[in-house]
């Protein structure tokens, strides 16, 4: 069963920052909207994942339903594992009292071993030992885990929880549980036995769809990611082999690291420091040709060629040259964005042609920006979540 609650409810947005730099840079943000269902509430009860993650799921579920433990041992480990940081889940009792005798004195004693600060281990154990949870069973699993088992049986024996367990029940009823599991997925309520993909599908409706960035072939891309975002991650979210060299400029720390395929270190530059790395974007309609001096003043320059609508990565020896200094070698107007990374200090700089400050990138905290060389004879694609960092 699978409904929509035509609920008056404020989805997570995604909004687009658009970074004035080039198409090919955007960045997104969510906006996390916190369990905002009127009709459902988390209540008190055990939860994991972040308070304001964009989806909530809250469980009715009951210690002696078969199906409850498949959805614990199947499928939840699925949802942690492909939605971390972006789903909370809320544990609340839903006790088939009139099926499964156990069930009401299970649920309180979970609720006992939460006043202790131990409900997840606890919980754990009584999915574990299903086809045993009456009340010596139960208070054994407490000592099994270190819990204070006077406290513990006290608050077994005389139902210093079985309001909270009831209250959960009748909560249920109200929102129209009609058995276990049952599940509300912010305004979504699926009930039953349902396999992953069905909760896949109401998550990814309230998620931000993947980004995907092609990087085409011998090209840079300059691209942002807020997730986990080292550069042997992303290089291999592009395919095993078509990333060569990856830089990653970190936005917060205003540092650069530089990742080369087949190289042990993931290199600070330090091993080129008399080379001052530079990223250009040519969005003229034609080659642009930089003309950098020779180092230590000598006679010629150095010319590079960079072309229409394409990010090229060549590097300098005048260690003076600012960003748009070295943007107006390559001819007046051709370069639209120039990154200087400085060797020397692991520092780095972004220029922006029309723009009047020459941005440390604060403005686009708290994103990484990205620049990966895809050396394949093939198009490069990585799709990947936009995340939070
Ligand atoms: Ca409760
Ligand atoms: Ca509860």
């Amino acid at each position: 069963m699978l409904t929509r609650r035509p609920l008056s409810l404020l989805f997570p947005t995604l909004l687009l920052l658009a970074a004035a730099v080039a198409a090919a840079w955007s960045v997104g943000h969510l906006d996390n909207a916190a369990w905002a269902n009127p009709q459902v509430s988390p209540d008190d009860d055990p939860s994991w994942g972040p308070i304001d993650a964009p989806v909530t799921i809250i469980e009715f579920s009951d210690y002696q339903c078969p199906y409850c433990k498949r959805f614990h041992d199947e499928t939840l480990p699925q949802i942690q594992a492909t939605y971390e940081g972006r789903v909370r889940f809320v544990y609340r009792d839903f006790p088939l009292t009139a099926i499964h005798p156990d069930a009401q004195k299970a649920a309180e004693a979970s609720e006992c071993a939460d006043d202790q600060g131990r409900f997840w281990e606890y919980h754990e154990l009584l999915w574990v030992n299903q086809q045993e949870l009456d009340v010596p069973n139960l208070k054994a699993y407490a000592g099994e885990i270190g819990l204070d088992t006077v406290t513990f049986d006290n608050c077994l024996d005389t139902g210093k929880n079985a309001q909270e367990v009831e209250k959960d029940y009748s909560d249920g009823i109200s929102y129209g549980v009609q058995g276990t599991p049952w599940f509300f997925i912010n305004d979504v309520e699926l009930g039953g036995a349902q396999p992953f993909s069905n909760f896949q599908s109401v998550i990814d409706s309230f998620l931000p769809a993947a980004r995907t960035v092609t990087i085409p072939v011998g090209s840079w891309a300059n691209f942002a990611w807020t997730g986990d975002s080292t550069p042997q991650t992303v290089a291999d979210c592009f395919g095993a082999g078509n990333v060569a060299v990856m830089y990653r400029l970190d936005a917060a720390t205003q540092t650069f690291q530089r990742w080369i395929r087949g190289r042990d270190d993931l290199s600070n530059m330090t091993d080129v420091f008399s080379y001052h790395p530079l990223l250009a974007l040519n969005t003229s309609a034609q080659p642009a040709t930089c003309n950098m001096p020779m180092p230590q003043g000598g006679p010629g320059v150095i010319s590079t060629i960079i072309p229409a609508g394409g990010w090229f990565n060549f590097t300098t020896s005048d260690v003076n040259a600012s960003a748009e200094e070295a943007a107006e070698t390559c001819g007046d107007g051709n370069i639209a964005v120039m990154y200087r990374l400085d060797a020397t200090t692991q520092t780095f700089q972004r220029w922006v042609r029309g723009r009047p400050d020459v941005s440390n990138m604060t403005d686009v905290q708290p994103f990484d920006a990205l620049l990966a060389l895809n050396a394949s004879d093939q198009p490069a694609n990585c799709s990947f979540p936009i995340i939070l960092g």
